[in-house]
C-alpha cells in the first residue's frame, strides 16, 4: 500500500507515535493507502514551523514575483503529475476520474496561477484627503493560516485556501480530510521540489474532533482559520476561534435551488440541472437538490431531466466513461440511504434511481414530496433530487427562499427582466442564470445563513489573509 506522512517543515515524516489509518477505497472498498495519524503533537510541530517560517524565514520577505514564481513552478508539477494527483482523490473518494483528473487538477493549478497573478498585480488605492494629508492601504501577510478542508473536492478545495495564503506571503498548515489525506501530501512534495522553503506549507493527517482538526483550531499562533465543511462543525470552529479572537472564514454546507422558467431554453436547462445535481457524485455544497419548473414545461421538462439521468454512466470511477461513482465512504453512503429508503414514508415518489451495489447510489429523482419533508430542508450530499412544479416568480422565488442555507441559486430563463428581477431577489452568495458552476476566481464565494461567514475569492481573499494597514501621511507644502 501506498504510504502518506505529513508534511512538516519540509520533511515527509510519520507520527511521533507511529500511529496510522487506512484510506479505504470506495469502490473496491478496500484499504488503498495507510496514511500517518496525526494530534496535537504533529499539530503543535507543524504551527510551530509555520511560524518560524513566517518569522524569520524568507516566504513573506521575498516579494511577489518570487513567490509568484514558485507557486507558477508547483502548478506546472501539478499539471505534470495530473494522472496520479487525479488518481489519488479517486481512489480516496471515488470521484470519476473524467472529473479528478478532467476537473479539479486544472483547477488546482488555476487556483495556484490565479492568486500567484493576483498578488503580484494588486494595486490600492492612494486616497488624497483635503487636509493636506494622503492615506494608504499596505496589505501585509496576517501571519499562520490554519485551512481546514473537506473531501469532497480535496486537491481543488485545498489550493483554493493555499494559493492565496501562500501569494500573500502567509504560511500554511493543512488538515486535509480524513477520507482524502492522499492529493494533500503529493501536493507538498511538490511544493518542495518546487523550491518552497521549509515550513512555508505543512500538512497534517488526522480527524477532526479530539484530534488534529480540533488542535489546529485551538492552537495558540494561528492569525486565521479558514474552513470549509459542514455546518454544525463551522459552528464548533467558530467558538474555538473566538477564544483566541483569530478571524474565520467559514464555507458551509448549501441546498441550492434550481428554478426552471417555462420561457427558458430547455436543452439548456436539461443539460445544466444535470450538471448541477450530479456532478461528483451529487456531492456538492453548490448541487441544485431543490429543482422547481414552472408548470406549464413541468411535464416535458421532467420527462427530458429522467432521460438525461438514465443516460448517465453508473460504476467504477477509474474509466474515463464513468459519470457517477460510488459515494466517498461507508459512513455517508449509509446517510445518503437513509434519505433515498424514507422518501416513500415521507410522502414522496422516486421517479428513477435508488440504490446500487456497494456504496452506489443512481442518479436519483424525487417527486411528490411534502415541502416539510426533510428532503427538501437538509443538504443529502448524494445523487438525490426534489422536484416539484410552481405557477409564478414570487412563489418560486419564495420557495428558492425558504432554507436556513444560501450558498447559492440557479435560475433559467430567456427573459431578461425576469432574470435580473429574481437574481436580485434570492437570497444567496452565488447566482447562475442559465448556466451553473461557472466561476470566475475574482468574484465572491462564500454563503449566507447557515452556509457560512465571509468570503474568499480576488479581492476577498486578501482581504481575509492579509491585515490591511492604513499608512496616513502629511504632505509639507
Ligand atoms: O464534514 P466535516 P464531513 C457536509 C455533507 C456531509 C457532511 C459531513 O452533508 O455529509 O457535511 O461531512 C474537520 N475541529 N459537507 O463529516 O465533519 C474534518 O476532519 C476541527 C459539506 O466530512 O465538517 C474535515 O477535515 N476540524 C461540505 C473537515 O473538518 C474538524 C463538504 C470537514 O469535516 C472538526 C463536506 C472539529 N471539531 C461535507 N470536526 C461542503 N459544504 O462543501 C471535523 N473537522
Amino acid at each position: 500500500m501506498d504510504f502518506f506522512g505529513h508534511f512538516i517543515d519540509g520533511q515527509e515524516v510519520p507520527s511521533a507515535d507511529g500511529a496510522t489509518f487506512d484510506s479505504v477505497d470506495p469502490w473496491t472498498r478496500e484499504p488503498w493507502a495507510r496514511v500517518a495519524l496525526g494530534g496535537r503533537v504533529e499539530v503543535e510541530r507543524a504551527v510551530a514551523a509555520a511560524r518560524r517560517a513566517f518569522d524569520s524565514g524568507p516566504w513573506p520577505r521575498m516579494g511577489y514575483a518570487e513567490r509568484g514564481r514558485i507557486l507558477h513552478r508547483l502548478a506546472d508539477l501539478v499539471e505534470a503529475h495530473a494522472d496520479e494527483l487525479g488518481m489519488a482523490d479517486t481512489r480516496d473518494m471515488g470521484k470519476p476520474i473524467s472529473q479528478s483528473r478532467g476537473n479539479d487538477v486544472p483547477r488546482a493549478a488555476m487556483n495556484l496561477r490565479f492568486f500567484a497573478d493576483h498578488a503580484r498585480l494588486a494595486t490600492a488605492e492612494v486616497l488624497p484627503m483635503d487636509s493636506g494629508h494622503h492615506a494608504y492601504t499596505r496589505f501585509e501577510p496576517a501571519g499562520v493560516v490554519a485551512a481546514i478542508a473537506p473531501w469532497n473536492f480535496p486537491l481543488m478545495l485545498e489550493t483554493w485556501k493555499i494559493a492565496p495564503a501562500l501569494a500573500w506571503g502567509n504560511t500554511v498548515v493543512l488538515k486535509p480530510a480524513e477520507d482524502t489525506p492522499a492529493s494533500a501530501t503529493l501536493l507538498a512534495r511538490l511544493a518542495a521540489e518546487a523550491g518552497m522553503p521549509p515550513g512555508v506549507l505543512n500538512v497534517v493527517h488526522g480527524y477532526g474532533p479530539d484530534s488534529a482538526g480540533q488542535a489546529l483550531t485551538e492552537a495558540d499562533g494561528v492569525d486565521r482559520i479558514t474552513f470549509t465543511g459542514e455546518s454544525a462543525t463551522g459552528r464548533v470552529i467558530a467558538r474555538a476561534a473566538a477564544r483566541r479572537l483569530v478571524p474565520v472564514s467559514l464555507e458551509l454546507g448549501g441546498k441550492g435551488a434550481n428554478l426552471v422558467f417555462a420561457d427558458a431554453d430547455l436543452d439548456n436547462a436539461v443539460d445544466w440541472s444535470i450538471k448541477a445535481i450530479f456532478t461528483n457524485t451529487g456531492q456538492v455544497c453548490l448541487a441544485g437538490s431543490r429543482l422547481y419548473v414552472q408548470r406549464p414545461v413541468y411535464e416535458e421538462f421532467l420527462a427530458r431531466f429522467v432521460a438525461a439521468a438514465e443516460a448517465m454512466t453508473v460504476g467504477d470511477p477509474t474509466l474515463e466513461t464513468t459519470q457517477i461513482g460510488p459515494l466517498a465512504s461507508a459512513e455517508h453512503h449509509a446517510k445518503v440511504c437513509g434519505y433515498v429508503r424514507s422518501v416513500e414514508a415521507e410522502g414522496g415518489k422516486i421517479l428513477t434511481g435508488g440504490l446500487g451495489d456497494g456504496w452506489i447510489v443512481r442518479p436519483t429523482v424525487v417527486v411528490d414530496m411534502p415541502a416539510t419533508a426533510p428532503h427538501w430542508r437538509e443538504e443529502i450530499f448524494g445523487p438525490v433530487v426534489v422536484v416539484a412544479p410552481f405557477d409564478t416568480e414570487a412563489e418560486a422565488v419564495q420557495a428558492a427562499n425558504d432554507t436556513p442555507y444560501g450558498l447559492n441559486a440557479m435560475l433559467f430563463t430567456d427573459n431578461l427582466h425576469r432574470a435580473h428581477r429574481v437574481s436580485a431577489a434570492l437570497r444567496a452568495g452565488t447566482v447562475w442564470v442559465n448556466c451553473f458552476f461557472i466561476r470566475d476566481l475574482r468574484a465572491p464565494f462564500g454563503g449566507v445563513g447557515d452556509s457560512g461567514i465571509g468570503r474568499e475569492g480576488g479581492t476577498f481573499s486578501r482581504e481575509f489573509f492579509t491585515e490591511p494597514k492604513a499608512v496616513v501621511m502629511q504632505i509639507n507644502s
